[in-house]
C-alpha cells in the first residue's frame, strides 16, 4: 500500500502525483497544511527530518524527496515505465533531473512566494517573522530570512526569471528532436519539469517563453492531454482557485 504526504499545491507533491497517475497507481491520500507549517509537526517530522513534502510510505518504508520518490516507484512497479531501459539514456534522463532540481525548481519558489504565499506572513514584523517562520524550518531557513516578511527584491525575482527562460530555452532545444525532452520516450524529466511550468502559467508568467520558446508551449499542450495530468492536477491543485495572485511589477511587493 502507498500512502503520500504531499499538499494539493506543492510542486513538489505534483511531481509525485504526476508520476503516481502516469503509472496507475492508487495511494491513500494524508493532506499536509504548509500555511499551518503542519510540515514542521514533531510526528511529521520523524518520516521526513527536512520537514517538507511530499513523503511516500509503502508498506510501512518511508521515502522521501520527490525525485527519489519518483525514481522509485518506477523500480517497483514495472507498469507504464518512465525511465529508458538503458543506462545512456537513464543517464541523459537523470542530467534533466539533476537540473530540474538545481535550477527551476529553486526558481519557481520566488514568484511563488512574492506572488502568491507572502499575506500567509502578513502582520509579521522582522524579528517575529524570523523567530516564526525562518529559523523553525530545516531546509529553508536562508531562504526564508532572504525573503523576510515582505518579499523578495526585484533582482531575486529578475534572476529567477532568468533562471526559468534559460531552462525554458534548454527544453525547447531538446524538443527540436521529439514530443518529449528524451525524445520519443516520454519520461520522468517531462514529469518533474512539469509542475514548475505549470505553476510558472498558473501565476501568469508564461510569457516569459511563449514567444522564445514555442516547443515548450506545444509539450505543455501535450502534457496536459494526458489523462494523469488531470488526475495529479485535481480540482484545489493549482494557486489561482484559492489564493489572489498579485501580478508581477517591479517594486510591487515593496
Ligand atoms: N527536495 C525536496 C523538496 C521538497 C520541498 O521543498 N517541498 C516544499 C513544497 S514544494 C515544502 O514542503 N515546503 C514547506 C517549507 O518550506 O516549509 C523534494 O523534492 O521533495
Amino acid at each position: 500500500m502507498l500512502e503520500l504526504y504531499h499538499a494539493n499545491h506543492s510542486t513538489c507533491s505534483q511531481k509525485v502525483r504526476l508520476c503516481i497517475a502516469e503509472k496507475g497507481l492508487k495511494y491513500e491520500s494524508h493532506l499536509i497544511n504548509l500555511a499551518t507549517k503542519e510540515q514542521l509537526d514533531p510526528d511529521y517530522m520523524k518520516i521526513n527530518p527536512n520537514g517538507v513534502v511530499p513523503t511516500l510510505v509503502h508498506d510501512g518504508s518511508v521515502v522521501i524527496d520527490s525525485s527519489v520518490i519518483c525514481e522509485y516507484l518506477n523500480e517497483v512497479f514495472s507498469e507504464n515505465p518512465l525511465t529508458p531501459d538503458n543506462a545512456f539514456d537513464r543517464a541523459r534522463m537523470r542530467k534533466w533531473m539533476r537540473y530540474i532540481e538545481e535550477v527551476p525548481t529553486a526558481a519557481v519558489r520566488f514568484p511563488s512566494f512574492n506572488m502568491a504565499f507572502l499575506p500567509r506572513f502578513h502582520g509579521l514584523d522582522e524579528s517575529a517573522f524570523i523567530e516564526e517562520q525562518a529559523d523553525v524550518r530545516p531546509l529553508r531557513k536562508g531562504f526564508f530570512r532572504r525573503m523576510g516578511p515582505t518579499g523578495f527584491t526585484d533582482e531575486d525575482i529578475e534572476e529567477s526569471f532568468d533562471q526559468i527562460t534559460k531552462t525554458t530555452a534548454r527544453m525547447d532545444e531538446a524538443l527540436a528532436s521529439g514530443p518529449w525532452l528524451l525524445g520519443d520516450m516520454y519520461s520522468l524529466a517531462d514529469v518533474i519539469v512539469a509542475p514548475l511550468i505549470d505553476r510558472m502559467a498558473d501565476l501568469g508568467l508564461a510569457h516569459l517563453w511563449e514567444d522564445t520558446s514555442p516547443r515548450v508551449t506545444d509539450w505543455y499542450v501535450r502534457i496536459q492531454a494526458r489523462p494523469a495530468f488531470a488526475e495529479a492536477f485535481y480540482s484545489g491543485a493549482r494557486l489561482t482557485e484559492f489564493l489572489e495572485i498579485r501580478p508581477w511589477s517591479k517594486h510591487a511587493h515593496a
